[in-house]
Order: C-alpha cells, then structure tokens, then sequence
C-alpha cells in the first residue's frame, strides 16, 4: 500500500492554446503521477461540467484556477493518507465530495486529473507500465487507429459540415504498419489537395481542412489518397465518419442543416444519405450519425444499418454507464466512444466500457479535439481491449504523441499482443 502524500496542480496550455488542469499526484514512496486534462469543442449538453472560471481578465474567461483550487484545497485534504492503489475507493471519493450527478459542483476536469493522476503514480510506484497497471493480461489487444485526415465541422472554419472524415488501417498486421500506411496515405492527399488549389492548412486534430463542393467530395478524396499510395479500399483501408450531428441540429425544426452541400434534411432521409455512400464507399463507422436526443431516429438508423455499419455514440451516449444502459435498452447504437473527461473518473470509464463490451458493442477510445501530450488514453485503450482508437491524424504532437506511445507499446509486449486489425470490423466486411 502506497499512500497520497501530496498534490500540486498548475495551469497548462492545450493543443488549442486554451488553459487546462494539470496535477502530479505524490506518493508517500516518491513516485509521482503528472496527468492533463483535454477539453472538447463539440462537447455534448450530457457531458461532466468542464469548470473554467469565467474571469474575463484572465484566458478571456477560459481560465482554470478555481478547478486547481478545488484540487488543492478541498479534494486534497480528504485524499491525503488514501491508498493509490484502491483507485475505486479514490474515485468513490472524489464523485461523494462533489455531490452531483454531473460533476458540477468540484468541476469534472479537477477530478480527473486527480482520479487519473493517482492512477499514474500507482503505475509508477509498483514499476509497471501504466496498461498492465490498470488491467493485467496475457494478450492485450492494440487498437486500430481512426486518423482523421479531413477536419470540418467545430474543428475547422469554412470546411466540410461533417465533422471527422477518417481512415481506417484495418487491413495490416501490425499497429506499425497501420500507422506507416496512415501517414502515407496523409501525405498522398496533401499532395492531391495541392494539385488541386485546394488548402492545406489543417484544423483542430490536425486533418486538412479543405473548403470542398460537397460533403461526399471528401470521401472521394480519401479513396483517391488510398489508392495514390499503392494501397486498397475495403482491403488495406475502410473509412469512419464522425458527423457530430448534434451541432447540424435545429431541435425547433427537427432538421439537420447541411451548408456544405446547400440542403436541409430530417434524420431519417440523413440515415438514406449514410446508406447510400456506404454502398459506394468502404465505410465501416459513422459516429453521432443523428443528434443527442434524437432516440427515436438513432433506433431507426441502428435498425436500418446496424448490420452494415458500427454506428458510435458520443453525445449520444457521453461514457455514462446511465445514458448507455439506455441504448442498449432502446437497440440506439451498437459502439461506444469513449471519452474520460466526458464522466470524470477512470472507474465510471471503465465501467462504461464494460458494459457495452459486456452485449457485444464495438468500443473507441478517443481524444479531445484540445489536447496536450498526456497519452493516457494509449494506456487505457490497450488495458481495456477496446479495439479502437481515434486520436486525429498522424501529425502534430499531440496527436501523433498517443499513436506512438501505442508503436511503443506494441514493440515492448512483442508476442503477447495482437494488433486489431480487420476482426474488430468482422461483423461489418462480408
Ligand atoms: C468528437 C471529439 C473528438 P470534441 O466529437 O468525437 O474528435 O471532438 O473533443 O471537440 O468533442
Ligand atoms: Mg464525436
């Protein structure tokens, strides 16, 4: 038994250069766990409270102290001398001293960096690596990556109303090899969006953010970056949409407003249009197809195309165990991406994980569209078996920092791991 010693906690930049929580958690033997919080964009109205402090002379209102304030001076004194390696009576803690269902009250981004922070320093004082920490197994399984090459949506200006255009390296042996085929097929479109006049620049997770036609033109430009790089659709690569369909909505009209392609449209007729580019394109995933509370929908589109498709919760289903027993119940998705700071403690996103494992869902692990260079998640996503993992496209730190932390992982387990690779997506490619 290793016991919390001492707690410090600071402001730090994200990828978007917005302030977020930091804190390293002490242990009384010296180890010491340093875990950052991420921050959505496209964050769900079900999600943990993000606490910032609304101080216009500070961040424009984006500072974090009273989060780091209630680290230190209200979670703190109550931890201090708890054992590092009962995480579930940590986090029991923590969720008892907020007191909300929604983490309101002490701020979701102050508990979890706390609750993954001891988690770290547990890892540290035992000497593990982080993933054998949180979950021991003979034959852990290394996520296929979802590299979302084309950026749109809240995370790029002026670009495709879809939020995440995706690739998916299914179709190797290795994390590495997918990785390596990953970032070729990237350049390949760099290199197509040139030739082309169109731009380069990239948006928030780090895909190009073209201003294009339509909607389906970046599919098309996907398939042509694949096959550019000497690799095959529906073989070596598949492709994942995240629409984040909520923040097309219009809940008065119930329609979902697709500029980009000049059109409104109900749900039902946008889970036609899902349909019909799955029968033309390798598409595998689509994630919050429809918006939040748009069950009776979400159960159409499951019934229609969740054979065919992994259909993914996000808003939808927020990592809370709550809002997922409800769609399990109401057959509304078949996946589950998980988010941590979406329900603010490891042991809540380890039981919601659970439970969609436990009636066979698909599961992603995934980043925040602000991040930093914790690669927490890589952990997670391998100590959980989830299959999956999105983390935005193979450039810029701190996205490219969780997919190598998986080359790293993979090349230090050897044998006793398997890549994905195609069987996670075996209920969907005949
Ligand atoms: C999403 C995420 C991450 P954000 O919608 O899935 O890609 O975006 O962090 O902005 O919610
Ligand atoms: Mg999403």
């Amino acid at each position: 038994m290793t016991t919390i010693d001492n707690v410090n906690a600071r402001e730090i930049l994200d990828s978007r250069g917005n302030p977020t929580v930091e804190v390293d958690i002490v242990l009384k033997d010296g180890s010491v766990g340093t875990s950052a919080v991420p921050s959505g964009a496209s964050t769900g109205q079900y999600e943990a409270v993000e606490l910032r402090d609304g101080d216009g002379n500070r961040y424009h209102g984006k500072g974090v102290l009273k989060a780091l304030h209630n680290i230190t001076e209200i979670i703190f004194p109550h931890i201090k001398g708890m054992n590092a390696y009962d995480q579930e009576e940590l986090d029991a803690k923590l969720i008892e001293l907020d007191g909300t269902e929604n983490k309101s009250n002490l701020g979701a981004n102050s508990i979890l960096a706390v609750s993954l922070g001891a988690a770290k320093a547990a890892a540290k004082s035992s000497k593990q690596e982080l993933y054998s920490h949180i979950s021991r197994s003979e034959n852990y399984i290394i996520p296929v990556p979802m590299l979302n090459v084309i950026n749109g949506g809240k995370h790029a200006e002026h670009s495709s109303d879809i939020q995440e255009f995706m690739i998916v390296p299914a179709g190797f042996k290795t994390f590495a090899q997918a990785i390596r085929a990953g970032s070729e097929v990237y350049q390949s479109l760099q290199k197509i969006l040139s030739g082309k006049n169109l731009s380069t620049t990239v948006g928030d997770e780090g895909g190009f953010a073209p201003s294009l036609p339509s909607n389906e033109a970046a599919l098309e430009l996907l398939v042509d970056a694949i096959s550019d790089s000497g690799y095959e659709c529906g073989v070596h690569f598949f492709i994942a949409l995240d629409t984040a369909a909520a923040e097309l909505f219009d809940p008065n009209e119930k329609i979902y407003k697709l500029d980009c392609d000049g059109i409104t449209i109900s749900g039902t007729a946008l889970t036609s249009t899902y349909q019909k580019w799955a029968a033309k394109y390798p598409i595998v995933s689509i994630e919050d197809g429809l918006a939040d509370d748009e069950w009776d929908d979400w159960k159409e589109m499951t019934h229609r195309l969740g054979n065919e498709i992994q259909l993914v919760g996000d808003d939808l289903l927020t990592t809370n165990p709550s809002r997922i027993e409800k769609g399990i119940k109401s057959k509304a998705a078949n996946a589950l991406l998980v988010k941590p700071n979406q329900i603010g403690t490891l042991t809540e996103t380890m039981e919601a994980i659970k439970l969609a494992q436990s009636v066979g869902w698909g599961t992603v692990m995934s980043h925040r569209s602000g991040e930093t260079e914790d690669t927490l998640i890589s952990d997670l996503a391998v100590a959980t078996n989830t299959g999956q993992i999105k983390s935005g496209a193979p450039a810029r730190g701190e996205r490219t920092a969780k997919y190598n932390r998986l080359i790293r992982i993979e090349e230090k387990l050897g044998a006793s791991c398997t890549f994905g690779g195609s069987d996670v997506y075996s209920r969907y490619i005949n």
